[in-house]
Parts: C-alpha cells; sequence; structure tokens
C-alpha cells in the first residue's frame, strides 16, 4: 500500500473503529448479551408458542387499526367488509340503482322487469304457495330449496349461469350491464336476488311476506345462498347448504389443510372451474393468505340476522374442518352482538361416514325447523341448540385461527 501521512491517520482511525466494534461485539456476544436477554425477559413482549402466519382477519378490527366497539361500530365494519369482499373476491355490484316492475300473472308465473342506464331485461319466477301443486316447499322461496336442482326460470339461474369458466359474462345480468363487468357469477345471482325483492314488495298480491323471506340452496347453490343472505338485508334467514370452499368454509383454512395432503377444493382450483367469483379473484386465489377478509367474515355480514348452516362431516372436498372453523369464528360476531342464538350450524356424519352431498338428512331436521319456526313464521322456538359438529378433528387448533379477543358491543 503506497499511502500518503492523512491517508495513514484515517487509515488507522478507521481500523480502530472497525476493532472497537469488534471488541463492542465480542463484549456483546460474551457476558453482557446473556445480561440483556435476562433483562429483557422480564421487559420485552413476549412471542406465543405457537404462530400461525395464516391467521383469520379480525372482525372487530377495522382495516384502519381502529377497534369495534360498538353496535354502530359494527354496521360501519359490515359495510367495510361488504366493500372489501367486492373488491377482491366477488367482483362489484353495480352502483346505479335499476328501476323495477313487478308483474303476477295469472297462473301464478311472476315476471320482473328491469331498467338501468336505457336498458332492460326481464324474468319470471314461479310461486309456489303451500297447499298448491305440485307439492309446496314448506317455505314459499324463489331459490331452488335443499337437494333441489336450480328451476331453469328461477331468478338465480339468470344470474348464476355459471358452467364453467367459458360462461365468463353470461346471463342476463350481463346483457344489461355488460359481458366485461366486473361483478362475479354469485353477486350477479345476489343482485337478480334483489330486483326480485324489489318486485315483490309492489306487489302484496303475489302474497310474499317480504318482511320473512328466506334463502336457501345445495353446493354451488349453497355458496350462492350465503353471499345472497350476506349482501341482502331483506333476507330475514340464510340457509346455505353444504357449501364448503366458497361456501362456509375458509379461504386460509382450506389452504391449510391441502398443505397436509388431503383432497380440498382450495381458492387456487376454485378459480379454474367456475366464475362465481369476480375475474379480480384470480389474482389472489393462490395466496388468499394476503386477502383482508375471509368467509368467516362473509357470514358475519348477515349478523344480528339469522343464519342456519347445514354442513357435512364426510366430504374431504368440502373441507369440514375448514367449515367448522370458519363458522366459529363467524360465530364471534354475534356473540358480540348478544344474539349467539341466531347462528345456526349442524355438521352431519364424519371420517367414518355420513350422508351424501345434499341428501339433507334426518337429523339437521329439528334444526332446520326450529330456526325456520322462529325467523320465518314468528313463532316462539330454541335455536340456542344448534351449533355443533359431529365429525372430530385432531389436528385442528382454533387459537392458531381465532386471535382476536370477543369484545361485547355496546
Ligand atoms: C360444493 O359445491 C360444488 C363444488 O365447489 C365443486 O367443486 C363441485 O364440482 O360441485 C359442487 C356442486 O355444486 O355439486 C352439486
Amino acid at each position: 500500500m503506497n499511502l500518503r501521512k492523512y491517508e495513514v491517520l484515517t487509515f488507522l482511525q478507521s481500523t480502530m473503529r472497525t476493532f472497537t466494534l469488534i471488541s463492542t461485539l465480542s463484549i456483546l456476544a460474551s457476558g453482557s448479551f446473556a445480561q440483556l436477554t435476562d433483562d429483557a425477559a422480564a421487559r420485552c413482549p413476549k412471542l406465543p408458542d405457537m404462530i400461525n402466519p395464516f391467521a383469520l382477519p379480525d372482525p372487530f378490527t377495522f382495516y384502519n387499526g381502529q377497534p369495534v366497539r360498538t353496535k354502530a361500530d359494527w354496521a360501519c365494519r359490515r359495510a367495510e367488509i361488504a366493500e372489501l369482499l367486492q373488491r377482491f373476491e366477488l367482483g362489484s355490484l353495480p352502483k346505479s340503482k335499476a328501476t323495477v316492475k313487478g308483474t303476477l300473472y295469472d297462473d301464478g308465473e311472476f315476471g320482473v322487469a328491469v331498467t338501468d342506464g336505457g336498458k332492460s331485461i326481464a324474468f319470471n319466477v314461479t310461486i309456489r304457495l303451500p297447499g298448491a301443486t305440485p307439492a309446496p316447499t314448506s317455505t314459499p322461496v324463489p331459490t331452488p330449496a335443499p337437494t333441489e336442482p336450480a328451476p331453469e326460470d328461477a331468478a338465480p339461474s339468470h344470474g348464476h349461469a355459471a358452467t364453467g369458466t367459458s360462461s365468463r359474462g353470461q346471463g342476463l345480468f350481463y346483457d344489461l350491464y355488460g359481458k366485461d363487468h366486473p361483478a362475479g357469477a354469485i353477486i350477479a345471482s345476489a343482485w337478480g336476488i334483489s330486483r326480485l325483492i324489489d318486485a315483490l314488495e309492489q306487489v302484496p298480491e303475489a302474497r310474499i311476506d317480504t318482511k320473512h323471506l328466506g334463502v336457501t340452496g345445495c353446493s354451488r347453490f349453497g355458496k350462492a345462498a350465503l353471499i345472497i343472505g350476506a349482501f341482502e338485508e331483506r333476507i330475514a334467514l340464510t340457509i346455505p347448504e353444504e357449501g364448503g370452499t366458497g361456501g362456509a368454509g375458509c379461504w386460509r383454512i382450506a389452504d391449510g389443510i391441502k398443505r397436509r395432503g388431503i383432497n380440498i377444493q382450495t381458492p387456487s382450483q376454485i378459480i379454474t372451474e367456475n366464475t362465481w367469483f369476480g375475474p379480480v379473484f384470480d389474482k389472489y386465489a393462490s395466496n388468499a393468505a394476503a386477502l383482508p377478509t375471509d368467509h368467516h367474515l362473509l357470514t358475519a355480514l348477515i349478523a344480528p340476522r339469522a343464519v342456519y348452516i347445514p354442513e357435512n362431516g364426510y366430504i374431504d372436498w368440502l373441507g369440514p374442518e375448514s367449515t367448522w372453523g370458519c363458522q366459529n369464528a363467524a360465530k364471534t360476531v354475534w356473540k358480540a352482538l348478544g344474539v349467539e342464538d341466531r347462528i345456526g350450524f349442524e355438521q352431519t356424519g364424519g371420517a367414518a361416514g355420513g350422508h351424501n352431498h345434499c341428501q339433507f338428512p334426518a337429523q339437521q331436521a329439528p334444526g332446520i325447523v326450529a330456526f325456520a319456526d322462529r325467523f320465518l313464521k314468528g313463532k316462539k322456538a330454541d335455536t340456542s341448540k344448534y351449533f355443533r359438529t359431529e365429525a372430530t378433528f385432531p389436528d385442528y387448533n382454533e387459537k392458531e385461527w381465532i386471535t382476536w379477543d370477543t369484545p361485547r358491543l355496546a
């Protein structure tokens, strides 16, 4: 090295600094670092033994970090969750207000005409009242009853014309708003149900009590029923049957189960199968843990209204552990609102055996009857005892997923 005098000085100074730094580090690494750790043990926050980086989002904290403390706060958080679900998963509903006209025909058909932005669509639904033929469902509902296939001309089949990924943008909703509209097929079907209710409210002769409406459907229609009930506040009772992942299951828990090698439907698979969710969800499905929401929050949009969820503990694809965990997380919202008896969840069957998909089992009959009696028929009924599973989940730890304390909202 050929250094001038001041360069030698600078070199020495920096070497000394380095030496001082090294000796400080070695002192820290020997006795005093251990001493600091002891102090820290008393002073610093502790890490929990178990950390799940995929834990579910907290229903009681706003996106900006503010806590949810009152029922009025919940109304705001609910609106926030509805907006987030549309932006990241379902696709957004139209902001404009459509004009609706309902017409009751002599043969019992009910026509709904909808106009928005100078364009119009129309659809018919069949109203079957108790005592009519063919055999009615016990409660007249415009969507398919459990285990029934969707009638071709029922309102949901217009919005829910999803028959594979090539059906994106098809159906009356998209005829009205354009085939590139960001709404996925299910939220589009929720929009269709809302327009049907608008029309039914205008025509009392249709004899549908719009203050006691229920919505139900099984499997893909179970996913739809949950989303319809979540977004349409005029629905008094939501009964989503065996929707599994994309319905009562949580994306994060489904992915966790899949990591254990179990054959469960996941968000990345669901977007390859159908157009139920908005095109926006394609961007997040392989990284669902980054979403600001999950389906416990979707279900929670129903609170404080009533929901009864019949699920299946037997079929891996539906994710029994995911629906159970997810709905336990949702239940904390009903608990916080002081109305825990307005959420029911019954999962019959388990690994050893159970019923086939959408074959509504006898063990769930008392639960569905109690909820329908209380929330559709206005009768007295105890709905507090229908939150249960017959399945066992040895690998499930609730604290891994539910990391929040449940407040009592004032
Ligand atoms: C549980 O709902 C769906 C499921 O998401 C699909 O993967 C499967 O193909 O079909 C189910 C269904 O709708 O069955 C009638």
